[in-house]
């Protein structure tokens, strides 16, 4: 029998459901050390939550979350919350020695971030940020293909993210809509997603230049009790003002010489959730297109004249990060995989004592770009 590992999820929507598939899933697809039990799980609203609870099959209801982080029968607190609530939950954490799974954008700001690092590491305890797109079989295998030496030097890195899921100007005014609980618009949302593939594949970002635009500028009010997967109603006729920006782009230099270009909106008409980027280096070159997520596009300058260019990868063989432990080779995995992949790493790292990447060290770093392009 594993020993295990206790988890205790605050937040019960769209993240929610996307953390608790993960810890189910982990220790059935993967031989993982500890095994992850979803003891306990907490949100605001009783029916709803029971309803939650009873569906995903986590033990216990809790609606304080500082009963989560306090309750001795918790491991782990993932925070599947909002970022205006991180820091406040993820400090409380550390303090009761939980290691800690947390969301993206890892907070508001990265004075926050700074401080919920330096907690963390004051108690000794895992830290984790969730950018789950790092762990898809394509996105890993090009971070192996780059290390390989196959791409040689990078000199560039164009990266888009693009949504459309507000571009209904009767789309009412959620919490990812308002500087108070969200901070920022797409930039804290999608770019820093963005930013830490950046990291991941080219290197630290050295300076920034933005530029941002509002297109809306006035919502109604949301009835934020019925919001989850990014849908919402709204409270009736009244409007309030929306204080974030809809689009965010950047021009950044990295500390190696790359220079890049990231665009972020939730106002590209036709575009769901398409996360894209191009690298190009001295020996070859990358592309990516999450909606096509199991491939990954590669050139490679020492394929011999007369046959270069790009190569579609297909990133379901037994050679390919995370794919020998799904299904036999050619068959596809979806969105909802990265974050089974994540709990995995995460179990590791737990039970041998060791960082884990992305952590709020790289949340420090990646609000520190964000905060420099707005
Ligand atoms: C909304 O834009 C969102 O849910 C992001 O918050 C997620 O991080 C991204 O993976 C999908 O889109």
């Amino acid at each position: 029998m594993k020993n295990k590992l206790r988890i205790g999820l605050i937040g019960s929507k769209f993240m929610g459901r996307a953390h608790s598939n993960a810890w189910k899933k982990a220790g059935l697809f993967f031989d993982i050390p500890l095994q992850p039990v979803l003891q306990m799980v907490c949100a605001r609203h009783e029916n709803s939550l029971h309803e939650f609870a009873e569906q995903w099959g986590w033990q216990q209801t809790e609606t304080d979350w500082k009963k989560v982080v306090s309750n001795p029968l918790v491991d782990v607190v993932d925070i599947a919350l909002p970022q205006h609530l991180h820091y406040e939950v993820a400090l409380a954490a550390a303090r009761e020695g939980k290691h800690i799974f947390c969301e993206k954008p890892l907070a508001m700001n990265s004075r926050q971030a700074e401080e919920m690092l330096r907690v963390c590491e004051e108690h000794r305890v895992v830290h984790y940020l969730n950018h789950n797109y790092r762990r898809t079989p394509a996105i890993s295998l090009a971070r192996r293909m780059i290390d390989e030496g196959k791409i040689g030097r990078i000199f560039h890195w164009r990266c888009a993210y693009q949504q459309d899921w507000i571009v209904d100007p009767e789309f009412p005014l959620t919490w990812q809509l308002r500087a108070e609980t969200a901070q920022a618009g797409p930039q804290w949302d999608l770019n820093s997603h963005a930013v830490d593939l950046a990291h991941y594949l080219v290197g630290p970002i050295a300076t920034v230049s933005g530029l941002t635009a509002q297109f809306v500028a006035e919502r109604p009010l949301a009835d934020e009790s019925s919001s989850g997967n990014l849908q919402a109603d709204a409270l009736g006729d009244a409007k309030g003002k929306v204080t974030v920006e809809d689009a965010a782009l950047m021009l950044v230099q990295f500390e190696n010489g790359a220079v890049g270009s990231f665009e972020a909106t939730r106002f590209a008409t036709g575009r769901k959730n398409a996360l894209s980027f191009e690298l190009y280096g001295s020996k070859g070159s990358l592309k990516f297109d999450l909606e096509r997520m199991n491939e990954l596009s590669f050139y490679s300058a020492e394929d011999p004249e007369g046959c270069q260019g790009f190569r579609t990868i297909q990133t379901t063989e037994a050679s390919h990060p995370y794919a020998a432990h799904w299904w036999p080779p050619g068959h596809i995995i979806g969105y909802e995989h990265s974050f089974v992949h994540a709990a995995v790493d995460f179990v590791r790292a737990v039970d041998s004592g060791t960082a884990i990447e992305p952590n709020f060290a790289s949340g420090v770093q990646i609000l520190k770009v964000l905060e420099a392009g707005l």
